[in-house]
């Protein structure tokens, strides 16, 4: 394959491209992203001389680069994205120029140059949230009720996707996939946040009474789903992605994040709730399995412990991404 991957200098674009180019040798990936505050050409540093990979930055809002880099490819995974919630309450308007227009550009040039699969990379919280106290799960047949402008900008970009599949027959396929951990994590995000905080000595920020839960996937499950899709999905189909953890809340991650540093005490400082702050996701993966046989292989317990050794091994990366996260958590925890 002649992969077009977008975002792949973010979190799960650049593990993506670490284990496909590890998997398939004889395929070429092109990787093509803004560089946003978002986006750390640090995270391609071990694969950035492969033969079969190159970079282009370059932004999918922009019509003429995107053509340019879409012709050279076969397939498109498409990731890039202004990810953050708490970002897109502050400034929504970046998250509908690029998740909206900028996947709309993509999706012209996929059908201009007859492109054999446009897979989207999408997310739970386009569902909206679940009740806690509830055993109700997320499936394909659920309707959208995105309620951040994050989730809101990726549900549009969704129905484009699928608008265009359904009109001029471009081969797509989309997952809507849960809550990720791992490396190359940007400290922004809560679990990163809270393990570097920890190994700082500092105390981690809890939005409102911290029972909000979330259903969390080991990056690498979520990059071999994508996978499946790929070689194994059918176009035109929708496939929902998730973990195996059960109604774990964000107070009961920190409790498990301050047992594997072995750090007594409870270091957790509450901070005020995020607008609109989704109560509970959880992911009924069992098209996925059924359809094309993949589940979760990595338990949250053993990965979390993992990932936390990561970033106790792996200053080098997000020593420099700390300072800009919290510079901008000072300016809205205020
Ligand atoms: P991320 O914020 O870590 O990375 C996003 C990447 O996109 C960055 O490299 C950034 O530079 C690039 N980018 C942003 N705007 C761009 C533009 N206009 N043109 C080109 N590149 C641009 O995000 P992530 O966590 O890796 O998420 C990747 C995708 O997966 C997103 O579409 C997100 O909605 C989806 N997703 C994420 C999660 C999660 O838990 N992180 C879960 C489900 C779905
Ligand atoms: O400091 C914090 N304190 C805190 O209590 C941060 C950063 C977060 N939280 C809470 C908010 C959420 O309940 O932790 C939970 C997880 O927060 P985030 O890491 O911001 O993730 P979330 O909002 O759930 O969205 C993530 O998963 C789905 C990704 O950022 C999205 O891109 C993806 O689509």
């Amino acid at each position: 394959m002649n992969l077009l991957v977008t975002g792949g200098a973010g979190f799960i674009g650049n593990n993506f491209i670490r284990y496909w180019l590890n998997k398939y040798p004889k395929d070429k990936i092109l990787n093509f992203d803004k560089l946003t505050y978002a986006g750390h050409i640090s995270s391609t540093r071990d694969f950035s001389q492969n033969n079969n990979y190159e970079f282009i930055k370059g932004d999918v809002c922009d019509a003429k680069a995107v053509d340019e880099a879409v012709k050279k490819t076969d397939t498109i995974v498409h990731f890039a994205a202004e990810s953050h919630v708490d970002r897109s309450i502050l400034d929504p308007l970046v998250f509908v120029h690029t998740n909206v227009m900028g996947t709309q550009v993509l999706l012209e040039a996929a059908v201009k140059y007859k492109i054999n699969r446009f897979h989207h990379v999408s997310t739970d919280e386009v569902f909206g949230e679940l009740k806690l106290g509830t055993n109700k799960k997320f499936n394909e047949t659920t309707q959208y009720d995105p309620k951040s402008p994050y989730s809101a900008s990726k549900a549009a970009s969704d129905h484009l996707v699928r608008a265009y599949g359904k009109t001029y027959s471009l081969p797509i396929t989309i997952s809507n996939c849960s809550n990720n951990y791992g490396p190359f994590q940007d400290p922004e995000k809560f679990i990163p946040r809270a393990v570097t905080n920890l190994i700082d000595g500092k105390s981690v920020p809890i939005y409102g009474d911290g029972k909000y839960t979330r259903d969390w996937l080991y990056v690498e499950d979520h990059v071999r789903a994508i996978e499946t899709i790929l070689t194994k999905g059918k176009a035109g189909e929708t496939y929902l992605i998730g973990g195996l953890t059960e109604d774990i809340n964000n107070l009961e991650v920190v409790r498990m994040i301050l047992k594997i540093l072995n750090i007594n005490g409870s270091y957790i400082k509450y901070v005020k709730d995020r607008a609109a702050h989704d109560r509970r996701y959880a992911v009924d993966w069992r098209k996925i399995h059924s359809k094309l046989k993949w589940k979760p292989m990595y338990g949250f317990d053993t990965w979390l412990e993992k990932t936390v050794e990561w970033y106790k091994n792996n200053e080098w990366w997000w020593r420099p991404l700390k300072k800009k996260a919290e510079v901008f958590y000072r300016n809205t925890e205020k």
